[in-house]
């Protein structure tokens, strides 16, 4: 088998490509990466000479680029982890989303129309669903609650979601979606929640809690996100949505105290600043669609997770200097320029 795995070199995608060569070592990936700030070729060096992997830097809204690389390569799988991300960032500059993640899903699914594929696997995310009232614990995101987007981010991976839906039921095209709440892990980018607390406090930095912290996440540990894609990718079912979760809801506080704790920091580092414009409150999937069909449990509890978390950035500290020091856009060039 073949994979294309877009978005290879960010957070999740980046894992994702660990954890099929782990699992899977007889498939071949090819990583297609425009490497923007968030993608990261660092993150990806133990693989590099790997013969089953191959990297490709390009824009997934670029057609001539992706029709030539579908073409030459004819994949079997095609993983869509290629996306801006950030919602901070979408509210400050909402453009660059829909590019990225609306045309750019566009040309991908166009690409597999024409050259034919086994099956193409959208990531998405409980963003889609809009947030649930705190006073509501009862409630959570099935598949079929309404898509009902707050943030520009979350507008645009609902627009690409509904696109990967349409592209199935009018043109038969094998697709999956996934909708998995917030990640957390190795390699996550400093200047989501937890990496941003955790560097911030090993410096003595202030940690910014956006309005009073009460917002809830349903936090999962990033391998497990990666293992039920790949269960969905290989043993989903044409044209469905699953959702991905582990019900492990903190709120923002909570996880900012817990790594706080960890780190012998105290709690006074903590300042509440301005409040994002449309916070969701609450985030909680229902995983039992997964759970039933696949068989998917997540194996990692939170208190574990962020443990092995917070150890990781402690261990792997030039991974996250490098960022904040910006040296690691240069890496490409200086690696492999000529290459
Ligand atoms: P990330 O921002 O860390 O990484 C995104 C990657 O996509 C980067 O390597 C970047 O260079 C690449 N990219 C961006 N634009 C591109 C383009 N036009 N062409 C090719 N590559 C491009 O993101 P992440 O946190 O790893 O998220 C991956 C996917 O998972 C996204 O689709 C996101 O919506 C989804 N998701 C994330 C979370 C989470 O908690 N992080 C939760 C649920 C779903
Ligand atoms: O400095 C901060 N202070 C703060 O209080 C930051 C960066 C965040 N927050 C709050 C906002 C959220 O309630 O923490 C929570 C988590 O924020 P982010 O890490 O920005 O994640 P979120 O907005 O929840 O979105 C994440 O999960 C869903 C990913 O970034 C998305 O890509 C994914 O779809």
């Amino acid at each position: 088998m073949k994979l294309i795995v877009t978005g290879g070199a960010g957070f999740i995608g980046s894992n994702f490509v660990f954890y099929q060569r782990k699992h899977h070592p007889e498939d071949d990936i090819i990583c297609l990466d425009a490497l923007t700030y968030a993608g990261n070729l660092e993150t990806l060096e133990p693989v590099m000479n790997d013969p089953k992997f191959k990297f490709v830097k390009g824009d997934i809204a670029d057609r001539k680029l992706v029709y030539d690389l579908f073409e030459a390569e004819k994949p079997d799988y095609i993983v869509n982890f290629a996306a801006e991300s950030h919602v901070d960032r979408s509210i400050e500059n909402p453009e660059v989303f829909l590019r990225t993640n609306v045309m750019g899903t566009q040309v991908l699914l166009d690409a597999c129309r024409k050259y034919g594929i086994k099956r193409y696997h959208q990531v998405s995310t409980d963003e889609v669903y809009g947030d649930l009232p705190l006073d509501r614990p009862d409630l959570y995101f099935t598949e079929t609650t309404p898509i009902h987007t707050s943030s520009p981010y979350s507008a645009s991976k609902a627009a690409a979601d509904l696109l990967v839906l349409a592209y199935h039921r009018t043109f038969k095209l094998p697709v999956t979606v996934s909708r998995c709440s917030n990640n957390y892990g190795p390699y996550h980018f400093p200047e989501k929640l937890i990496p941003l607390m955790i560097s911030r406090a090993l410096a003595d930095e202030s940690l910014p809690v956006y309005g009073t912290g009460e917002n809830i996440r349903d936090w999962l540990y990033v391998e497990d996100h990666c293992a039920a894609i790949d269960l969905i990718l290989r043993k989903g079912t044409d044209g469905e949505v699953y959702n991905i979760g582990g019900h492990n809801e903190r709120t923002n506080l909570e996880v900012v105290k817990t790594i706080l704790r960890q780190l012998d920091k105290p709690e006074s580092l903590i300042t509440y600043v301005r409040d994002r414009p449309g916070h969701d409150m609450r985030y909680a999937i229902d995983p039992t669609k997964i759970h039933n069909e696949l068989g998917w449990l997540p194996a990692t509890k939170f208190d574990d997770g962020i443990r092995q978390t917070v150890e990781w950035y402690l261990s792997n500290r030039p991974w996250w200097e490098h960022i904040l020091a910006g040296e690691y856009q240069n890496y490409y060039e200086r690696m492999y320029a000529g290459r």
